[in-house]
């Protein structure tokens, strides 16, 4: 039914995501290291476009100069024989103790400023193999205890950083846009910048607000009991849907970072429907983690699954578009009409107020038994999405 996916599919992946060695709180390693030349050329075998990375996937935290050019180098000549392409790239501010009371917001200065530079070199590197977003999962940024965190002092820190970093861009004449990745908890108690309406609000209050963004992840506004469609479309709204991490999770519960499509099918659905018809045209970048259980065969097989998700979802959204029968349905709801405005061209305030069919001659009883027939709109949807229309 669909193919195998294309360059203009625009998939990525992490090279964190098939690396991820599967160690857990509880549980050792269940899978060898995979190297990241290897990652490379499977990806681009299964038609993958990009590949992300943070600086510690590619160049181990601490290694020399020579270590880090050695394996800049490799990575670089494998994007050279395969043609896959750097969209984006990030920074590792979580794994190292260091950076245990977070980075941005550390109550500690010199890891701040640690953080800082940490950041600004990667970015470097990031414009020099062509990326165009710098993703900032602030997974540390955070607390366990209310008493350890000024949470104001902590937004003068966080509104810093990113202005600094933001500041570099714009001296460096880089090109990058910065999008911030949202996530309530995990590792922390509590995250800052929880969720998607939460990093928007932060980025307003930037001074280079236009070059920041969002990166947000499905399972990550579910964990937080969210409607992610909904948040994707005031990012969208906002001209801040700067990157999209997909993958699948089951409400709220740990990050489960699974396939794409592999938890709310439904909200995928119309996740996909929303990115086809929205106006993105973004990478479609996974951030998942093949399951523990995986040994490297279905490492390759997850990593399939995530495209093949998104190529049958989309094929479905599209077909749902299409059916007149949709048409109808939207129509009978009065969709559409939401697209117009809500006072007449030209009409004042108190034009409206001088409007008596808007109020005093208003039969509100008569309106409130208009039903909206979004049951027939919603199952038209449903039975789409399981090939049954
Ligand atoms: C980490 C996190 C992801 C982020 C990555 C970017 S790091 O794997 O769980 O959601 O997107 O820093
Ligand atoms: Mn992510
Ligand atoms: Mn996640």
């Amino acid at each position: 039914m669909v193919g195998k996916p294309v360059a203009e599919d625009k998939f990525s992946f992490g090279l964190w995501t098939v690396g991820w060695r599967a160690a857990d709180p509880f549980g050792d390693a269940t899978r060898p290291e995979l190297d990241a030349v290897e990652a490379v050329h499977r990806l681009a075998e299964l038609g993958a476009w990009g590949v992300t990375f943070h600086d510690n996937d590619l160049v181990p935290f601490g290694s020399d100069d020579d270590e880090r050019e050695k394996r800049i180098g490799r990575f670089r000549a494998a994007l050279d024989e395969t043609g896959l392409v750097v969209p984006m790239a990030t920074t590792n501010l979580f794994t190292h103790p260091v950076f245990k009371d977070g980075a941005l917001t550390s109550n500690d200065r010199d890891i701040r400023r640690f953080a800082l530079r940490k950041v600004m070199r990667n970015m470097d590197l990031a414009a020099e193999l062509g990326a165009t977003t710098y993703v900032l999962w602030g997974g540390r940024e955070g607390s366990e205890t209310d008493a350890a965190k000024d949470v104001r002092a902590a937004m003068d820190r966080y509104r810093e950083g990113i202005d600094t970093l933001a500041q570099y861009v714009v001296e460096q004449g880089c090109g990058l846009k910065l999008a911030l990745e949202p996530k309530p908890n995990e590792p922390r108690g509590d995250i800052l910048l929880p969720t998607i309406g939460h990093a928007l609000a932060f980025i307003s209050t930037l001074e280079h607000h236009e070059l920041v963004g969002v990166n947000p992840e499905v399972g990550h506004e579910q964990m937080a009991g969210l409607n992610f469609v909904h948040g994707i479309g005031q990012a969208l709204w906002q001209g801040k849907l700067f990157h999209i991490d997909l993958n699948g999770q089951h409400g709220p519960r740990y990050d489960q970072d699974l396939v794409f499509g592999h938890g709310d099918v439904l909200s995928a659905f119309f996740l996909v429907d929303l990115l086809e018809h929205g106006g993105y045209d973004g990478p479609r970048h996974f951030d998942y983690k093949p399951p523990r259980t995986e040994d490297l065969d279905g490492v390759w097989a997850s990593a399939e699954a995530n495209m093949r998700s998104y190529l049958l979802l989309r094929e479905r959204a599209r077909k749902f578009r299409a059916d007149p029968r949709v048409q109808e349905a939207l129509e009978r709801s009065r969709v559409p009409e939401l697209a117009q405005p809500t006072l007449a061209e030209g009409e004042t305030v108190s034009d409206l107020k001088a409007d008596r069919t808007a109020f005093e001659d208003f039969d509100a009883e008569a309106a409130a038994t208009r039903g909206y027939a979004y049951a027939q709109l919603s199952q038209l949807a449903f039975e789409h999405l399981l090939g049954a229309a």
